[in-house]
């Protein structure tokens, strides 16, 4: 049964009705995160690295006064070309902002943290996304910390990401997704990844060398009906270089008074431009590697419900 005010577009409901594999997408990075039109062409390729994964792709966003499970690609391209010249009519919405939105009718693009809730309402278990938010530089003076660590406490998903985005504090992120209680796995790697690079210098505890290892972690968590799991994996491509590109966004976002939820779209932005796009085709190609490893991942969980199904 959907929940009231979720709308799910056909595919997605037949695969989940009959247990197939879905992973969701977030659109926060279509309207918010790449330029136009790079956005909307990634955010396709997304779709179709899923499914070349093996499952049915679910990107999310609110429209028409539902939480929509499984955007159609003229609601995806309307997300993307909202991010044109900064035309502000599709919102940036975290999980706190979506019963606002869906009641007064916005159209808004999900986060990482509204995503994950999105997911959890509909029954999908894995999305991907680049990097999560977290704790930003400079969050002892700003408070600035991101609503995407407490939803992966709170919603039972598997978040697949690179990292945390390059632009924060990826220590002090850790730290916090430790105080949260969000367990951390590297795919394929025994350090956290930092988005451009493989290298943060910080030493996972859990790493999974099989996705069938993943997929027995979270039928562990899943059991016991706690919140949600990030899995990190390095970036396919690293931009190395970046970090003094990160340091001239911060001090532009700082002179131009950026706050709030506008922060993380700035600084985006700014390095893409100071980088020649070089951090853009980092940041696609990992996005793409994120969707394609989710599916894998929710293929593996499906075959297990199938095998326990079977077994029962
Ligand atoms: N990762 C990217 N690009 C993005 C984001 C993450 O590679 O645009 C977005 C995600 O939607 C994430 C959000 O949830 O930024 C975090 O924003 P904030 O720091 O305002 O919570
Ligand atoms: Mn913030």
């Amino acid at each position: 049964m959907t929940p009231p005010f979720v709308r799910v577009a056909p595919e997605v409901a037949a695969a989940l009705a009959e247990g197939r594999p879905v992973v969701a997408l977030e659109s926060a990075v279509i309207a918010h995160g790449l330029p136009y039109p790079a956005n909307i062409e990634t955010a396709l390729a997304m779709e179709a690295a899923a499914r070349a994964g093996g499952a049915v792709p679910a990107t999310i966003g609110v429209s028409g006064g539902a939480l929509v499970i499984g955007l159609d690609e003229p609601l995806i391209t309307k997300f993307g070309a909202s991010a044109q010249g900064g035309r502000g009519e599709v919102a940036k919405l975290g999980a706190r902002d979506l019963a606002a939105a869906v009641a007064l009718g916005w159209d808004g693009a999900t986060t990482v943290g509204a995503t994950a809730r999105a997911a959890a309402l509909a029954g999908i278990q894995v999305m991907a996304t680049g990097g999560i938010g977290g704790v930003h530089r400079g969050a002892a003076q700003t408070w600035d910390i991101s609503g995407d660590l407490m939803a992966l406490a709170r919603y039972p998903v598997v978040v697949v990401c690179a990292g945390v985005k390059a632009i924060l504090d990826i220590p002090a992120t850790l730290e916090w997704l430790e105080m949260l209680g969000v367990p951390v796995v590297g795919w394929r790697c025994r350090e956290f990844p930092a988005f451009y690079t493989a290298s943060s210098g910080r030493r996972l505890v859990f790493s999974a060398a099989e996705v069938g290892e993943l997929a027995r972690i979270w039928e562990v968590e899943r059991a016991w009906r706690s919140g949600g799991l990030l899995v990190a994996q390095p970036p396919p491509e690293e931009a190395p270089g970046v970090e003094a590109a990160i340091q001239s966004a911060l001090a532009a976002a700082l002179a131009a008074g950026v706050q709030g939820a506008a922060v993380t779209p700035y600084l985006l932005a700014k390095v893409g431009e100071l980088t020649d796009g070089k951090s853009l085709h980092a940041n696609v190609a990992l996005l793409k590697q994120n969707a394609l490893a989710a599916a894998i991942l929710a293929r593996e969980l499906a075959i297990g419900n199938q095998v326990q199904l079977g077994g029962a």
